[in-house]
C-alpha cells in the first residue's frame, strides 16, 4: 500500500528540501585552492596542464573568431569566452566514442573531440563542406533550433544501448533552451528508457536578453532532472574540476546502465549573444560582467598549476602561439575549398532529383557556368 499522507503540502518546506539537495558543486575556488578534496577527480600532471592548454586555446580562437567576423571573414558566430571550463572540462570526460550533439555556441567541444579547425570556419560560413564531418569523429552540426538536440541525444543513446556499446551521447543545450519542451521531453524519455545521455545545460543567465531569473520559477536548472525520475547536480561551470568531475560521474553511470544525468553548469558569457548585432550593455550592468570575470576558468586553474609547478608564462604563450598559428593556417585552409554552389547544394540533397527540381538544377547548371 501506498504510504498515506497525512499532511496538506507544506510548500516552503518541500522547496527547502530541494534546495538542499541542489548545492553547486565546487572544487576549485576563485582563488585557485582546493575547497573539496573528496570530490577532486584523479588526473595526472598531464591531463591537468591538457586542461589548461585547450582553455586557453579556445580562448584565443574566440578572440580570433570574433575578429574574423568583424572582418567579414566569418558568417555566423556566438562567442564562448567565460564558458570554457563548461564546454571543456565536459569533453574531456568523454572518450572519442562518445557522440557530441552540440548547439550553436559548443563549436570549441566538437573541435577538441576531432572536427578539423577549417571545418569549423566553414560551418560558421554556412559552407556544406563544414558539416561533412570525417568518419570517426562523432558529433553532428551544432543545433540552431533551441532544444532540439535533446531529443536527437536521448535517440543516439538509445541507439548505443541497443547496439550494446560502451558509450554515451552528451548533449549541450542554454538555460533558456531549458525552457524548451524538446529538453523536458529528451529528459523525459531517457529516464524511461534509461538512455545512457549526459545533458548539460550551460546556465550562462541569459538567453539573449532574457535573464535566467525570468526564464523560470524553478530555483536550479539541475532540480528539473526529478521530475524526470533521472539524477541532477548543479556545478560551478567556471571550475573545470568541478565539471569534469560530475561528466565523468554522469558518464560511469551511463555506461554501467544506469541511465542519463542532468548537469547544470553555472557559467557566464563575456561577450554577445552572437555576432549578428547583439548589445549586451542594453540588457547587462558592468557591475555583473566584473563580479562573473572574478570567477573566470582560466585564472582560477592557472593559479592552482602555477602553484603545483606545473604551469608559467613561457608555457602559457606557446600555446597562445600554437593557436594563432593554427587558426592562421585552418582558415587559410577554408579560403582554399571551392565556393558552394546551388548546384553543389542540389547534388548532395538527392539521390534521385524530382523533375521540377531537376528543371531549376539545369537552370541554375547554365548559370553558374558563365
Ligand atoms: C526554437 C527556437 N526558438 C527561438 C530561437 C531564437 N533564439 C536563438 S538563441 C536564443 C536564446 C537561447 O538562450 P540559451 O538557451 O540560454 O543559450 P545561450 O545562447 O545563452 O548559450 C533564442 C531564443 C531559436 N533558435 N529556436
Ligand atoms: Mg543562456
Amino acid at each position: 500500500m501506498t504510504a498515506i499522507n497525512k499532511m496538506l503540502l507544506d510548500a516552503n518546506k518541500q522547496f527547502e528540501a530541494i534546495e538542499e539537495q541542489f548545492q553547486t558543486l565546487q572544487i576549485l575556488n576563485e582563488d585557485g585552492e582546493i575547497v573539496n578534496k573528496e570530490a577532486m577527480p584523479d588526473l595526472t600532471d598531464e591531463q591537468l596542464k591538457e586542461l589548461m592548454t585547450r582553455m586557453v586555446y579556445t580562448r584565443v580562437l574566440d578572440q580570433r573568431s570574433i575578429s574574423l567576423n568583424r572582418q567579414g571573414r566569418l558568417g555566423f558566430y556566438a562567442p564562448t569566452a567565460g564558458q570554457e571550463a563548461s564546454q571543456l572540462g565536459s569533453q574531456f570526460a568523454l572518450e572519442k566514442e562518445d557522440f557530441i550533439l552540440p548547439g550553436y555556441r559548443d563549436v570549441p567541444q566538437m573541435v577538441w573531440h576531432g572536427l578539423p579547425l577549417y571545418q569549423a570556419f566553414l560551418f560558421s560560413r554556412g559552407h556544406f563542406e563544414g558539416n561533412k564531418i570525417p568518419e570517426g569523429v562523432n558529433v553532428i552540426s551544432p543545433q540552431i533550433i533551441i532544444g532540439a538536440q535533446y531529443i536527437q541525444a536521448t535517440g543516439v543513446a538509445l541507439g548505443m544501448k541497443k547496439n550494446g556499446a560502451k558509450s554515451v551521447a552528451i548533449t549541450y543545450t542554454g538555460d533558456g533552451g531549458a525552457s524548451q519542451g524538446d529538453f523536458y521531453e529528451g529528459i523525459n524519455f531517457a529516464g524511461a528508457f534509461k538512455a545512457p545521455a549526459i545533458f548539460i545545460v550551460q546556465n550562462n543567465r541569459f538567453a539573449i536578453s532574457t535573464p535566467v531569473e525570468k526564464q523560470s520559477a524553478a530555483r536550479t536548472i539541475a532540480q528539473k532532472a526529478v521530475a524526470a525520475g533521472i539524477p541532477g547536480i548543479q556545478v560551478d561551470g567556471m571550475d573545470v574540476l568541478a565539471v569534469y568531475a560530475a561528466t565523468l560521474d554522469a558518464r560511469k553511470r551511463a555506461v554501467n546502465g544506469e541511465g542519463p544525468t542532468l548537469i547544470e553548469t553555472l557559467t557566464y558569457r563575456y561577450g554577445p549573444h552572437t555576432m549578428a548585432g547583439d548589445d549586451p550593455t542594453r540588457y547587462r550592468t558592468s557591475d555583473t560582467d566584473n563580479e562573473w570575470e572574478k570567477k573566470d576558468p582560466l585564472v582560477r586553474f592557472r593559479k592552482f598549476l602555477v602553484a603545483k609547478g606545473l604551469w608559467s608564462e613561457e608555457e602559457e604563450t606557446a600555446v597562445i602561439e600554437r593557436a594563432k598559428e593554427e587558426i592562421k593556417e585552418a582558415i587559410t585552409k577554408a579560403d582554399a575549398v571551392p565556393k558552394q554552389k546551388v548546384t553543389d547544394l542540389m547534388n548532395i540533397m538527392y539521390e534521385k532529383m524530382p523533375a521540377n527540381l531537376q528543371e531549376q538544377y539545369e537552370i541554375y547548371k547554365e548559370k553558374e557556368s558563365k
